[in-house]
């Protein structure tokens, strides 16, 4: 979108807002993206000044802070601190181009089928979200673009979502999810939406490397707000003869029955899980209250993304879970070997379904640490 030049510019009101937003000063770092922003005037380069600074100032610097908390460098509490900032950040922008987006944008005008006025679009996370900062982000671009933009936030309930893009006829649904675990519920909702004859673009972290899971839910993707842009300026294609349809038709490896019974059996597993990690880890019995909690919690999110993975039937899914919770835990200095005895529990409770075995499997052997190389004869002192 931007040359190198362009981005280098903002490197410093980057660094500038990080800083902001470590010391929790909510009215510097508004007046940072503001100064970012410059004066706004001519429509076209108020749009792309808001553009730029949404998702070149304020995006990268949101992602740094998950890189933070991931490190173990802030807590949940700051890392909520720095979110409500950059929340506020995204108000500001909207705030500064809201003049410029009164007067109607000349040439090819987006999003309808006449060609004039704006289309109307409606964006929002699946069902058990809570991350509505990103579609925030993809909303705004959009408004800036041209859309009418209607923003439903986190968490909609999928019922309650196809009824508002149904009554405002929105010409298309935009979903947004983070969290993996959540993407049987976002199949419900494309299809859902498509069954309405609404098209569904989706975007976000938990539908994989370049959307891979999107394409099996027979949902559009794009990776960031601009590619967004560009899809809808396309028209997205209305949906087809399978639009209103049960998520076996999409999945076909779901009658193996695999996924419903550990989903169903979540509370057994992950409860067995915890008794056989605490017979293979002796030290666990003596946790506090807070740490039993936590491990509770930790065995939860290994049967979710289990599941998932069998959901979607990907075993890259839960190693690459895996693999995220092994660095979250070593920043804490806990050993990621920590996850051996709950993957090993797992296998055993789950030793007559093939699938999970094989996802089980293949997340052990990534933590597993290579063996040294077998020893050949001794170097040459010549060489
Ligand atoms: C802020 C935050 C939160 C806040 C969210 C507040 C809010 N109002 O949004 C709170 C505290 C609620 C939260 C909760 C949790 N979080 Co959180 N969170 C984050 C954090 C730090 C920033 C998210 C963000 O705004 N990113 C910035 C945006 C710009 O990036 P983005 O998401 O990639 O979005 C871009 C594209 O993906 C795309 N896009 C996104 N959506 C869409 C939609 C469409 C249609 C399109 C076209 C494009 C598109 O465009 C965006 C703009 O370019 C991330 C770290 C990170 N790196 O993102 C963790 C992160 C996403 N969270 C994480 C986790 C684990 C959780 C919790 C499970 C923690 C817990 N144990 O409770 C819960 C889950 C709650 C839930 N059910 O949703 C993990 C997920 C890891 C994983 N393997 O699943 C992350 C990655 C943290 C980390 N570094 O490990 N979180």
């Amino acid at each position: 979108m931007t040359d190198g030049k362009e981005a280098h510019s903002l490197a410093e009101p980057r660094e500038q807002l990080w800083q902001a937003l470590w010391e929790y000063d909510e009215t510097r770092a508004v007046a940072i993206v503001r100064d970012a922003l410059g004066t706004t005037g001519a429509a076209e380069r108020t749009r792309a000044a808001g553009e730029r600074v949404l998702l070149e100032l304020i995006a990268p610097t949101q992602e740094r802070v998950g890189v933070a908390w991931a490190a173990n460098d802030i807590t949940v509490a700051q890392e909520h601190a720095a979110t409500a900032i950059s929340e506020r950040c995204i108000a500001a922008v909207a705030d500064a181009t809201a003049p410029a987006l009164a007067h109607p944008r000349t040439g090819t005008f987006v999003g309808t089928e006449e060609g004039g006025g704006a289309g109307r679009v409606l964006v929002s996370c699946v069902d058990g979200e809570w991350h509505s900062l990103p579609a925030r982000l993809v909303g705004e671009v959009l408004r800036l673009r041209g859309w009418r933009v209607d923003y439903l936030g986190a968490q909609v309930p999928t019922g309650h979502l196809v009824e508002h893009a149904r009554r405002t006829r929105a010409q298309a649904v935009l979903l947004s999810s983070s969290i993996p675990t959540l993407l049987p519920g976002a199949h419900n909702a494309i299809s859902s939406c498509q069954g309405a004859g609404i098209p569904v673009l989706a975007g976000g972290a938990a539908f994989g490397p370049q959307g891979r899971y999107a394409r099996l839910m027979r949902a559009e993707w794009a990776k960031d707000a601009c590619d967004a842009a560009t899809l809808l300026d396309r028209h997205l294609a209305p949906p087809g003869a399978h639009a209103a349809r049960l998520p076996d038709l999409d999945l076909p490896h779901l009658a193996d029955q695999e996924y419903t019974m550990v989903r169903r059996t979540k509370p057994q597993l992950v409860k067995q899980t915890l008794a056989d990690v605490e017979e293979g880890f002796p030290g666990t019995r003596h946790y506090s209250e807070y740490q039993r909690e936590r491990t509770v919690e930790d065995i939860d999110f290994i049967v979710g993304y289990l599941a998932t993975a069998l959901y979607v039937d990907d075993p890259d899914l839960f190693t690459r879970f895996i693999t995220w919770t092994a660095d979250i835990l070593a920043a804490r200095d806990v050993p990621p070997r920590c996850l051996f005895p709950a993957l090993d529990s797992l296998r055993k409770q789950l030793k007559d379904f093939p699938r999970a075995i094989g996802i089980l499997t293949a997340a052990h052997d990534v933590l597993t640490p290579p063996l040294a190389p077998p020893l050949g004869p001794p170097p040459d002192p010549c060489d």
